[in-house]
């Protein structure tokens, strides 16, 4: 694989050129604003994908060099990133039409006595009819006025309802549908059903995920979880503790906090270091933060807290990130973000914060709310991995591993509430 950089106006652009040089196959790592937009000049947008190796680099981005990666990161996402959905439209129509043309052929051979293909012919007719009957409900509902630039079919709107009472915003619903509508055969169309699986595939392959990795033996990882304010980063922290000190790993973890000027935050960690014994540091300059990093030099993972940070707030962030270039050691940066808040909201933390050089997104408080195509957008959008999800304040319980699976299962049935017992 090989990396190219492309730029342009608008993210849509660099990715159009990006793909008019190197193809469908290749795979977006990063896709960043170099330049904001101004009176005087546009705004510029990078976007650098991987390309398999060729014998002659794709023309447009032969001249251009790589773009700067922290040299120390490895990306490592559990599935393959596609480039656009046009591709895994198509990808899933033609894996839909020959599982049809396979229960075809079996239906064609099978032995089925007289009353059992009688009974068999009802059953269908009955969900043929529910089926027309929940279009028909959905087509009341007033869809018709947000049709304006694009044709919604009737047998759409339900998808399209649910996606936009997500939060999902409505670019991204627009792209997907259109693309959809472009690649997926007629006869997949007449069930509610199979429109909501294929949609429900759809997204989970737009969604990427990094896995927790094994931490390799005599190797220490770093990670900083920052964020706005009371998201969850210092519970969410709690809970990795747990996780990898005493539930899923036995490594040996030390804990460090930069969030020491308010009153109640240190102490707040500290009881949870306390409660598991784990190494605690609390540092407030740079100075104390390479002596604190020194003193946990034994711990298999450090997890580092931070202040939360309002993102109008430039000096807080330009501390943390003054941290960051103190020491060489890699720092795995993990931006925490609510999924409560409304999708505009989430993307101007994101902006905020991504001269950090974020690597994973963490989204807490998937148990308040009940829409999350606005953490659908936000991945879309920004293309980084999701590490975790928390799903309530029970430490260390809340906490599970990201999946796209289960994120798009929230999306169209809510997150599954805790039933009192
Ligand atoms: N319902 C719910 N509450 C959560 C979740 N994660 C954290 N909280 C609660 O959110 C509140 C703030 O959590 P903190 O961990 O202190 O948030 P923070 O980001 O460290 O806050 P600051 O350090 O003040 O920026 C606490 O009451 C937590 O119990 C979650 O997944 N679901
Ligand atoms: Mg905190």
């Amino acid at each position: 694989m090989k990396l190219y950089t492309f730029t342009a106006p608008t993210p849509a652009e660099a990715l159009r050129k990006a793909q008019a040089a190197c193809g469908e196959e290749a795979l977006v790592i990063s896709t960043k604003e170099i330049r904001k937009k101004s009176l005087t000049h546009d705004a510029l947008y990078e976007v650098v994908v991987a390309h398999k190796e060729a014998a002659t680099p794709p023309p447009a981005a032969a001249a251009k060099s790589p773009a700067p990666q922290r040299s120390t990161k490895k990306v490592d996402f559990d599935d393959e990133i596609l480039l656009n959905i046009s591709k895994t439209a198509e990808e899933l129509s033609r894996i839909q039409l020959s599982k049809a043309a396979a229960v075809t052929d079996k239906g064609e051979k099978g032995e089925a006595d007289g009353s059992d293909e009688e009974f068999k012919l009802l059953k269908r007719d009955i969900a043929d009819l529910t089926d027309k009957i929940k279009l028909l409900q959905t087509m009341l509902w007033e869809e018709k006025k947000y049709a304006n630039d694009i044709q919604i079919p009737p047998e759409f709107a339900e998808i399209y309802k649910i996606a936009k009472e997500s939060g999902m915003d409505e670019k991204h619903i627009k792209a997907i549908l259109e693309e959809t509508l472009a690649h997926m055969p007629l006869h997949m169309r007449k069930s509610s059903q199979t429109i909501r699986r294929y949609f429900q595939v759809l997204l989970k392959k737009l969604i990427p995920v990094r896995l927790e990795r094994e931490i390799p033996k005599g190797e220490q990882k770093i990670m900083m979880l920052v964020g706005p304010t009371g998201v969850g980063k210092t519970t969410t922290l709690a809970k990795l503790a747990a996780r990898n000190a005493l539930l899923e790993h036995r490594y040996k973890v030390g804990i460090i906090t930069l969030d020491t000027y308010r009153i109640g935050a240190v102490e707040q960690l500290f009881q949870y270091a306390q409660m598991m014994k784990l190494p605690f540091e609390d540092v407030i300059d740079t100075q104390d933060f390479k002596k604190a990093l020194h003193n946990l030099s034994y711990c298999d993972l450090i997890l580092i807290d931070t202040v939360g940070t309002s993102q109008h707030d430039t000096q807080k962030l330009k501390k943390i990130a003054a941290f960051l270039e103190h020491t060489n050691q890699p720092i795995d940066v993990n931006l925490v973000l609510s999924a409560s808040a409304k999708y505009q909201d989430l993307m101007d933390a994101y902006e905020k914060f991504s001269f950090l050089n974020i690597d994973t997104l963490m989204i807490t408080k998937f148990d308040e709310t009940s829409g999350f195509g606005n953490i659908f957008s936000l991945i879309y959008e920004t293309q980084k991995p999701l590490s975790y999800f928390s799903t309530g304040q029970e430490v260390p319980d809340d906490l599970r591993t990201a999946s796209a699976e289960f994120l798009i299962e929230c999306l169209f049935e809510g997150f599954p509430q805790k039933v009192d017992a």
